[in-house]
Order: structure tokens, then sequence, then C-alpha cells
């Protein structure tokens, strides 16, 4: 299929940018069909503001959104207008968080700088200047008119030979063999198919109509959004787009008017059903709703008191689409081979979206990493109908809420539990979510344990010579490394559940971790071409091993044990991965998603042996159960997989049993008193101290192993997916510092007043007693004693890099 027939449903802003991103790259049987006339098809590309603002807390997002501005700057004046964005802070937390923002702007590589109010009213003169604290100036950012950028974009596909076409209804997709084979379409009264060997759904918030045909749950709510002009004003401007969030406003100007767009309303989900009929000229509006949009006016001549002499006109409840997480969808069915969305994207990440895809298309993967976006990313759980509702609603009310990176949405909570979660309620669990499971990050019952521990180092503290207090180890467990908003989600209980890990025993709840069957015969065969270590070893063994996609960018890291010559147990790191071995799976290979039926408790400590040795007549000596091995036994009355595998970095187990035993086992693991419950807080800190990664946030596509540092799970002189591309030749790394003060991750890092990386992931090392952060960095300058600094939230934290793991170098703790 060098040149597949491919049809784009939608001649919105993302179909168009689409089919000139294919084109470009050779694909040039190109059809995309709009039931609407073009370009102003009726969908939200007809009447969208066009505001481009560039920064946002995923890299991905904002390369998205630096491509579009780049490519529709490229196509002129007529399309995009480069006036700048402007966001104002009127709350202190705001003021700060514009600081945080400015700091991904730095680690992504947008330009931005922060402006004290005077500042801000240079660029904004209508602003009330006494009502803003600071603002945050994106000089890139600007106005995007999406129709003109649609037609703009089709002029070059057409040129390359795409064919638009206007009033062409789908009303069906056909298939055969689980194979996309065209699209039924009605127009002028007639009914037709379009032969095709590839079809992209970018119909916007028609979306799930169109995925219903296909049989595919397309996540997405349509939401109707409020947009509303002042009249003619005195003063005429053409400032930067502008963002009021503490209000939840944004403006632009239209020649003498300001433009008004709000996310201050009531959600306003609307049906498929509800959906304007395919006649009206504009079916993604409906009629304004004043009542709404009047608390919106008065907060808006708040700020702008200007806006008094005129009164708001034009108001439409403009719809569009809004995910569960916030993040489009991008990607193929699971079942219908050949059918990719493009859904749920902003006029900001348009061409982005749309290049990324056809990158996907043409050769198998995105040049940014896409593990955010995946269709495949969400669970089963978070496919009902009123999970995707009530959780575009929170999203629409969200969009401009200063939000931690750690809290999670308030509902529907819980939704996925542990066998273990009543227990783990009884011992004051504070639980936040992954992949929509509640998982406990401490413990209320350790705080005993947290107070003894305090006691402990006040006295080491006091044996401390008075000359050297200064220079001693900080004694009070990283409480005063820790700023307000590292604090957040965050209890120095946790101190004691990791020093109880590194001196004695704990039951960690490890069920949210996906865990997969793979099965039948060629099932060795499979995973050895799959990954990239080997295998292929006695029943009996496990083995860490890595996903790499076709040009050795890291897609996961997995452990595979070896169950029987033909049973594999997989501990994977989410849905993308059930995705992919699904879709590489030979017919007689099974791969089965575990995780619902079964669940998992890692035992981890130097004391897990003397616990579980009690429990069981399996031999867990170190001659007869070796690290790195699996096997299957009992513990009291319940059946377990048990894996010698630590995340942490201690000796033990992790247990897995059916979810029907799950409790059972939970209380059987706690009735000899030896063991406390450990959450997840500390876990983070355990695993940072040992280096071990988290994929998604230290390492992702985006990075080859030997770059992550994961150049021991590759096997020499194998075959697999993504080797040839494989280089040792390297230019950055991924590797830890040591710092002054707990940062949260995606912070800029600089070297000689020049931002030279970023951090993924942070906590404090409750045994090295110190902030951890990991970072990517030039190689020149990832040798351990380089000093570098983090700028967190606009301060200076110096930092240094340090050799890893930071914790047992010798591996002593594990192999014993
Ligand atoms: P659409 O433009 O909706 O295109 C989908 C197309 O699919 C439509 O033309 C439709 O006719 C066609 N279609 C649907 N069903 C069928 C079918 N069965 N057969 C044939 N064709 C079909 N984004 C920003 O980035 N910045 C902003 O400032 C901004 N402001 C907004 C303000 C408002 C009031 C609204 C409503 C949206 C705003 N957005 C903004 C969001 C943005 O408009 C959308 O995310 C974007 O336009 C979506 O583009 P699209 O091409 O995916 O969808
Ligand atoms: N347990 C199980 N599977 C998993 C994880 C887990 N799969 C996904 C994710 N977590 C994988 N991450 C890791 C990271 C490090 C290790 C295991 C899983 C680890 N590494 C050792 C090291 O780097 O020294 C051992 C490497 C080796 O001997 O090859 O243990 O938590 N089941």
């Amino acid at each position: 299929m060098s040149r597949p027939r491919l049809v784009i449903v939608g001649a919105g802003i993302v179909g168009c940018a689409l089919a000139d991103e294919l084109t470009e790259r050779g694909w040039t049987d190109v059809t995309v069909v709009d039931q609407g006339p073009l370009f102003a098809a009726g969908g939200s590309s007809s009447h969208a503001p066009g505001l481009v603002f560039q920064t946002n807390p995923s890299k991905t997002m904002t390369e998205f959104a630096a491509y579009t501005v780049r490519k529709y700057t490229a196509l002129g004046e007529r399309c995009f207008r480069q006036v700048g964005g402007l966001e104002v802070a009127t709350t202190p937390e705001r003021w700060t968080d514009l600081h945080r923002k400015q700091g991904w702007a730095e680690s992504w590589g947008v330009e931005a700088r922060l402006l004290d109010p005077a500042g801000c009213a240079e660029l904004w003169p209508l602003l009330d200047r006494d009502k803003v604290l600071g603002g945050f100036h994106v000089p890139s950012d600007g106005l995007a008119t999406a129709v003109a950028c649609g037609e703009a974009q089709a002029a070059r596909a057409t040129e390359r030979g795409a064919r638009f076409l206007a009033g062409h209804t789908v009303v069906g997709i056909e298939a055969r063999g689980g194979r996309v084979t065209g699209v039924a379409v009605v127009t002028s009264g007639e009914y037709r198919t379009i032969p095709a060997d590839v079809v992209v759904c970018a119909a916007g918030f028609w979306g799930p109509s169109i995925g219903r045909m296909a049989g595919l749950t397309v996540p997405l709510l349509p939401l109707a959004h409020q947009y509303a002009r002042s009249g003619p004003l005195a003063a005429k401007g053409e400032g930067p787009i502008l963002r009021h969030q503490d209000r939840d406003l944004y403006f632009r100007w239209h020649g003498d008017r300001v433009g008004i767009g709000s996310y201050a309303h009531r959600p306003m989900p609307v049906t498929q059903d509800e959906i304007g009929p395919k006649s009206t000229t504009m079916p993604s509006v409906q009629a304004f709703t004043e009542e709404d949009f009047d608390p919106s006016w008065r907060d808006a001549v708040e700020l702008l008191p200007a806006l008094a002499e005129s009164k708001y006109e034009d108001g439409i409840n403009g719809i569009f689409s809004f995910t569960p997480d916030g993040f489009p969808l991008i990607g193929e069915a699971p079942q219908l081979d050949g059918f990719w969305l493009a859904e749920a994207v902003w006029v900001t990440h348009s061409a982005g979206v749309a290049r990324a895809l056809a990158e996907v298309l043409v050769t198998g993967r995105s040049e940014i990493d896409l593990h955010e976006c995946e269709l495949s990313r969400f669970e089963q759980a978070q496919l009902s109908p009123a999970f995707i509702e009530e959780r575009g609603k929170q999203n629409f009310v969200e969009v401009y809420d200063v939000i931690h990176p750690l809290q999670p949405m308030e509902s529907p909570r819980p939704l996925r539990t542990s066998p273990f979660h009543p227990r783990q309620r009884e011992l004051g669990a504070y639980f936040l979510e992954a992949a929509g499971w509640e998982r406990p990050h401490w413990f209320e019952a350790n705080v005993p344990l947290l107070e003894r521990l305090v006691r402990r180092r006040r006295d080491e503290f006091a044996d401390v010579p008075e000359e050297a207090k200064g220079m001693a180890a900080e004694p009070f467990l990283g409480v005063s490394q820790r700023g307000e908003w590292a604090s957040r989600h965050w209890s120095p209980v946790a101190a004691a559940e990791a020093h109880a890990t590194r001196e004695g025993v704990a039951l960690y709840d490890m069920t949210p971790l996906k865990r997969i069957e793979v099965s039948g015969p060629g099932s060795a065969a499979f995973l050895q071409r799959m990954t990239t270590n080997n295998v292929d070893r006695k029943p009996g063994s496990v083995t860490y091993t890595l996903l790499l996609d076709a040009k050795g960018g890291i897609r996961s890291d997995l452990t595979v044990a070896r169950l029987a010559e033909d049973r594999f147990q997989i501990g994977a790191n989410g849905n993308l991965d059930l995705d992919w071995l699904t879709r590489h799976a030979p017919g007689a290979v099974r791969v089965h998603d575990l995780t619902p039926g079964t669940c998992c408790v890692g035992v981890w400590g130097p004391r897990a042996r003397e616990l579980v040795q009690g429990l069981t007549d399996m031999d867990l000596s170190h001659e007869n159960f070796r690290y790195f091995g699996c096997k299957s036994g009992y513990v009291g009355h319940v059946p377990v997989l048990a894996l010698r595998v630590s995340y942490v970095g201690e000796l033990g187990w992790e247990l897995y049993t059916g979810a029907d035993m799950g409790l059972k086992l939970w209380d059987t693991l706690w009735e000899p008193g030896l063991a406390i419950a450990g959450g997840r807080a500390a876990f983070n800190s355990l695993r940072l101290e040992k280096g071990y990664r988290l994929w998604g946030v230290d390492m992702t596509t985006e990075h080859n192993p030997y770059e992550a540092g994961l150049g021991f799970a590759v096997k020499e002189g194998k075959d697999f997916i993504g080797r040839d591309a494989l280089t040792t030749e390297i230019t950055r790394k991924l590797v830890p510092l040591v710092c002054t003060e707990v940062v949260m991750g995606k912070e800029p890092v600089r070297h000689a007043g020049r931002t030279v990386g970023h951090v993924t992931s942070a906590s404090y090392g409750h045994t090295v007693r110190r902030p951890i952060a990991y970072a990517w960095l030039p190689i020149e300058l990832a040798e351990p004693g380089t000093h570098v600094d983090i700028s967190y939230f606009g301060r200076r934290v110096p930092a240094e890099v340090a050799a890893e793991p930071l914790y047992d170098p010798g591996m002593e703790k594990i192999r014993r």
C-alpha cells in the first residue's frame, strides 16, 4: 500500500491540516468529505475565535502548538497574526502559578517572560492595572483564522491531488474482515460508497456518531461554550490575546470591539442527537443564553473598565469537544484496522496533531511522544457514557484552574478499587487516582512511626557537635526542603513509610500495574520479536525488557515472567502496552488483560523473607528463589504467583492472586504484625533513590534505551522491533541530580545561564537524605559533579549531577 486510498471525514481545520500533511508525504489519493459547505462547513472551526496560547504543562501539547504557530504564520497574515499572548494574574495563587508556567515554556522551548502590572498595561491599555499582580507574555502566541487556515491547507493538498467534497454526509463506515473498506455517503439525496484503505475521522464533536458507525467509542463530550463581543469602543486595539483565568475568561480584539470567551458558566453538554440538523448552516452554534453570560460580562468589565461604554452583542453558545483528561484522541480503532481518529483537537494544536498523525500513518510513528493522546490510553472502566460525560464536564469547569500535578478529579470516585481497599481505608489511606484506580499515597495509621522516627532523628542530631550542625544531614525528613506546592497531596508520614521499608518490611498495593498474559504456541518467539532483552529463558525466570518502536524509541519497560513453555505474564505500564501487543500478536498467540480480575501486593524490605517464609512452604531462600525468579505456591490459604522483583530496591516479592482472594492475602500478610502499609509517596522516593525509571515520565518514545540509561536491557545479537535504528552514540542522557529543594517535575535546568534540559521526576530521598531530581541533560553535562540550576517557580535551585544509583549501588540489599 504505497499510496493508500484515504478518506478524511470532516473538512474542519483538522481534516484540512491532515490532508496537507499527508499529501506532502506522498499520499495523494486523499478525499475529504464534509456534510457542510467548504470551508465554513458548520463545525467548531467555522466560528472559533482562534486564540492560540502555546504554553501547556504537556511537552507534547506545547510542541503541537508551536508547530501550528510556525506553520500558520508561514501561511500569511490572513491565516495567522502573531499578536502575542498575555495571561494576567489577579490573585497571588495565579501569580505564583504563572511562574510555574514560565518554567514549562522554558523547558519546552517557548520564549516567554513575566511582566509587572505596568508591563501588562502597556500591552493592554484597557486593563485596570490595580487589579493585576503581573502577567505572563509569550510574543509568538497569536490569532488563527481557522477557516482561512483550513482553506489554505486544503489548497495545497488539492494541488497535490486531494479532493474536497462539500455536501457529502457520511452515513456509514464499510468494513470487511476487521478492516475498513470505505465510507458510505449521501450527497444530493443519493447514496454511494467511497472506497478507502484508511479512514480518518476528523469530524470534531460529531466524532462519537461517526465512531458509532464503526463500532467504536469515541470518548468525548460536546459542550457549548459562550463567546460574545463588546460594542464598538473608543479605543481600538491590536493587543495580544488575553487570558483572565481567575475568572475563566479570555479576550481578543475584533477591530474596535473586544471578543470575550467564558468558561465560567455551567457545563452545557449537548447529546449527539441534539446536535443541529445537518441542514442548518451552523449546527455548531446554539442560541445564546444571556443569563449564563451576565456574570462573565461583569467580570470582564471589572478587568477592562472601558467595556462599560458598551454592552455585549453577537453572543453564541458554540459547541466543541471535551475529553475525560483534556487531551486529544489520536489513534486507530482497536477492533477495526484502518479506522483512525483525530478528534477533540483545538485550533491551537491542529497542525501539530495533523503532522503527528500523518507521520504515524506514513512511517508508523510520530517524532513527538503521543502517549498522552493515544486513543488506547483509556481503560474500559473509563469508556462508559457516564464517565465520559462526568469527566468531560469537569474538564470544562477546570479548564483554567490551577491544577496540582497529583490532584485527581473528584468524581466518579472511587471507580476502580483493589481488593485491599477496605483495609487501606481502615488504615487511613490518602487516595489519589491512577488509571481509574484508587491508589494510597500514605497511611495516617503510620503517624506513630513518624513520631518515632522524628524522635530518633532529633537524638541523632543532638549528638552532632555544635560546630558541625549546619553541615549535618537534615534531621527532619525533608519537610523543610518542600515548599507549599510540593507539600500538597503529601505528608511527612511518607518519610516514615520509606524508612520502615528500608529497615523492616512494607506492603505496597501494586494492583494498578497492568498485568498481561501472553499465551499459546509461538508466544516466546513473539515476545522475543517485540522486546529488547532475551525473554526466551527457562520457565520460572523473570526478565526486565523494553518495547521499542520502529525507530528505537521506548514504548514501555516491562517485566516478563515465563510461567510455562507457552505462557508469560507481563508487568506493563498501561493500556497502550496491551494495545501494542494485541495488534502485533500472530493468530495463535493470545494476549489477555489480567488486571481487572487479579491483584498484586509488593512485600518489600530486609524482613520480607522472614515475613513471607513464615506463611508459605515455598522455599524462599536466596539459593532456591533467585532474584528475578518466579514461582507459584500458597501463602496461607491463598494461591499466589510470586515474582522476586522490587521496584523500591529491596529484598522481596510481588505476590499475585485472583481478585477473590486478595483481601485474604492482605490479611494473611498483615497477621504476623511485621509489616506496615506503604503508599505511593514513599514508593516514588524509594524508586528514585534506586534509579528506577517511570515510563511516560522519565522516558518516552522520544528516547532510546542508551539515552535513558537502560542499555543493559538490550540484548546483543538479538532481533527485535527497533533494533536496526538503535545507536549507542548519544547526545543526551537521563541523570539524577541532587539538589537543595524538592521540585515536582517539568522544571527547566540551566547551566552557565543557558537552558540545557528539564526535570522528569523528583522527590526527597529519605534514605540518602537529599532531594533528588531526574533530568535530561546534554551528554557533555551528564558527568557526576557537574553543577546546574533548576528553575522552580522562578527561583534558582542549585543542583549537582550525581552518580547512580544513589542507593545500594552494590545490590547488596537485593541479592541476598
Ligand atoms: P470541526 O471544525 O467541527 O470540523 C468537523 C467537520 O466534520 C465539520 O465541518 C462537520 O460538518 C464535519 N462532519 C461531521 N459529521 C459529518 C458527517 N457525518 N459527514 C460529513 N461530514 C461531517 N480552539 C482554539 O484553539 N482556540 C480558541 O480560541 C477556540 N475558541 C473556541 C470558541 C468557541 C466558541 C468554540 C465552539 C470552539 C473554540 N475552539 C478554540 C475549539 C476549536 O474551534 C475546535 O477544537 C476546532 O475547531 C475543531 O476542529 P475540527 O476540524 O476537529 O472540527
Ligand atoms: N513490577 C512488575 N512489572 C513492572 C513494574 C513493576 N512493569 C512496569 C514497570 N514496573 C517496569 N519498571 C521496572 C523498573 C525497574 C525494575 C523493574 C521494573 C528493576 N530493575 C532492576 C535494575 O534496574 O537493576 C533489575 C534489572 C535486571 O536485573 O535486569 O527491578 O514494578 N512486575
